[in-house]
């Protein structure tokens, strides 16, 4: 049976267990991050190095990176479903999986840890500010993308939906200003209609 390390209120393993939904996988799930502990042990470290969240055992196979874990359950167990077996189609999934770490990321960390991991009286606003209006023009471009398309990879749920879909529950919950952008609105609420997504994903930020 897979089994997956890593709290379920971690972004990163909330990309793993929405795969693992989606594709209605058998799994045990052990708590260990934060108020759980469990990243120091030389048994953790012997799975993942970097004493981060998500690890995935399959097995034999052991593997860490969120996108990566996603990957490797969508090519394993969703061929055709999260998997896009066309080319092109792969490569845009692939494409928004990246950007989501790669440029989205940063400034959703910056909103995320100033407004929900900081005491009031220790928030830097300057920061939290330039990082909401840095963001409006950032998912603009995902939203642009969804213009002409009803998922980021085609007309289906693909891997390439889901660290976005992850990000885009954490942009909402957070309550900042957000631009007025409805591509993004209408996906979003696709994504609000699986039980998968509602179940591993949409859950109080802490
Ligand atoms: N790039 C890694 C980042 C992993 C990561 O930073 N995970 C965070 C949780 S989202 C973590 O391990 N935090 C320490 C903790 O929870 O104790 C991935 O995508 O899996």
């Amino acid at each position: 049976m897979l089994k997956v390390w890593g709290r379920s209120t971690s972004s990163n393993v909330q990309k793993v267990m929405w795969a693992i939904g989606e594709l209605r996988l058998p799994h045990e799930r052990i708590d260990v991050g934060r108020e759980y502990g469990g990243l120091s042990t030389a048994e953790y470290f012997a799975l993942n190095p970097n004493r981060r969240i998500p690890t995935l055992q399959d097995g034999d196979v052991v593997l860490w990176e969120s996108n990566v874990i996603v990957r490797y359950l969508s090519a394993k167990f969703g061929g055709g479903q999260l998997w896009p077996l066309d080319h092109a189609a792969r490569g845009v999934a692939d494409q928004w999986m990246d950007w989501q770490q790669t440029t989205l990321l940063p400034d959703m960390t910056t909103v995320f840890w100033g407004l929900v991991r900081t005491p009031v009286e220790e928030r830097d606003h300057r920061k939290i500010d330039a990082a909401v209006e840095s963001l409006k023009a950032t998912w603009s471009r995902l939203d642009g993308h969804l213009s002409s398309r009803r998922f980021v990879a085609g007309d289906s749920l693909t891997m390439g939906d889901i660290p976005v879909g992850v990000m885009c529950y954490r942009y909402h919950a957070l309550g900042v200003e957000r631009a007025a952008l409805g591509n993004l609105e209408a996906w979003y609420e696709t994504l609000q209609s699986r039980d998968a997504f509602r179940k591993h994903v949409m859950i109080p930020l802490s």
